[in-house]
């Protein structure tokens, strides 16, 4: 299986982030998780890294917004002009708004941080220098993915780092700044209809607003309930998508303590719905954070868990473009996505 990887992410590794609370912690989507996974898939003899190709900007900004873009590209930069204290000792800085627009019907501000505030959705999107690039090469390999699954007609991976589902078309939050599956899905978009699922444990926010209102790419995503989990404000039952997107959007809210059997049995519906679409590609969004024990997680996925989702999933027969969302068990993480990876090789 090809694999896309790029050694772009490791330097996007801000020193903080900030939980309920205001409490500061480690930034639990760091580099590590990449290199569990690296070394899990080099024990394999299926595992094919490759170099992502640059797509340039047009495939992304298909799906983003240009001046949220350029706000990702010039953030840090201003930031670190507009204050000595960062300039002094950057790397144990990340930059971050304390004040959030609520998306008020106002003017985009003009300032950095009045930006930040209505580009940026919480407090765990932090931006540290590294991190445009590490999120264009997130994107890259999510289209070298999707190009590959499109000319080869069968499964890829795009290891992406930073990940990307919770990333609207003009927001970034929760690690992601750019939606790597929503670009790779609509890349594919011009080749035949496609399916986008959403395994991570998170619901899929970004990837729900940008293609609520259209019906030429079914989204799905199953997650913890936003009636008690992040993202808290979008991710629930009756929404179903708008105009001619309705009914081409499905969520599925499951309870805490979620396990297999009740994972499996949503995840039975989802793939009816996609049966029922006849989609030429399928997009997943694989975060492995419904892990039992995952510390941003509540479910009781175990490995032979996976390995069945991955076979029912598989059983689609669908060319799948594999996107690496979340996951946070660092020391399962390697095991859990090659369980997952194999039924598809
Ligand atoms: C990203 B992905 C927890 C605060 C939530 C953000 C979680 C982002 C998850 N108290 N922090 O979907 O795995
Ligand atoms: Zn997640």
């Amino acid at each position: 299986m090809k694999i896309f990887y790029s050694e772009e992410h490791r330097k996007h590794y801000p020193p903080f982030e900030v939980f309920d609370g205001g409490k500061r912690v480690q930034y639990y989507e760091n580099p590590d998780r990449m290199d569990r996974i690296l070394a899990a898939l080099k024990k394999t003899d299926w595992a094919e890294l490759t170099e992502p190709k640059d797509f340039g900007l047009d495939p992304i900004i298909a799906v983003h917004d240009g001046d949220y873009v350029q706000f990702l590209a010039s953030a840090w930069t201003e930031w670190l002009a507009s204050d000595p204290q960062v300039a002094a000792s950057p790397e144990q800085n990340a930059f971050l708004p304390a004040t959030f627009a609520l998306r008020r019907k106002t003017r985009i501000p003009s300032s950095l941080l009045g930006k930040a505030g209505y580009y940026i959705m919480d407090l765990s999107a932090c931006i540290v220098e590294a991190t445009y690039k590490a999120t264009l090469a997130s994107a890259n390999c999510a289209l070298s993915a999707a190009s590959s699954s499109f000319s080869l007609h069968n499964s890829s991976f795009a290891l992406c780092r930073p990940p990307g589902h919770h990333a609207g078309k003009d927001y970034a939050g929760g690690y992601c700044f750019i939606n790597n599956a929503s670009v790779a899905a609509n890349w594919l978009s011009q080749k035949g209809r496609v399916a986008l699922l959403d395994i991570d444990y998170h619901a899929g926010n970004g990837t729900q607003d940008i293609f609520y209102e259209r019906n030429d790419v079914l989204t799905i995503s199953i997650h913890g309930d936003p009636d008690f989990e992040y993202p808290h404000y979008i991710g629930f039952a009756d929404e179903t998508g708008a105009g001619a997107g309705l009914g081409f959007h499905r969520n599925f809210p499951l309870p805490k303590d979620t396990d297999d059997t009740g994972y499996l049995a949503a995840l039975d519906e989802a793939l009816t719905m996609i049966r029922n679409f006849s989609p030429q590609y399928l997009v997943l969004s694989t975060g492995m954070d419904t892990f039992d024990g995952d510390p941003l997680g509540t479910f009781h996925v175990t490995q032979n868990g996976f390995s069945e989702i991955g076979k029912r999933i598989f059983d689609l027969n669908l060319p799948t473009t594999i996107i690496m969302e979340g996951g946070y068990a660092n020391e399962a993480l390697g095991n859990n996505i090659v369980t997952l990876l194999e039924r598809f090789k």
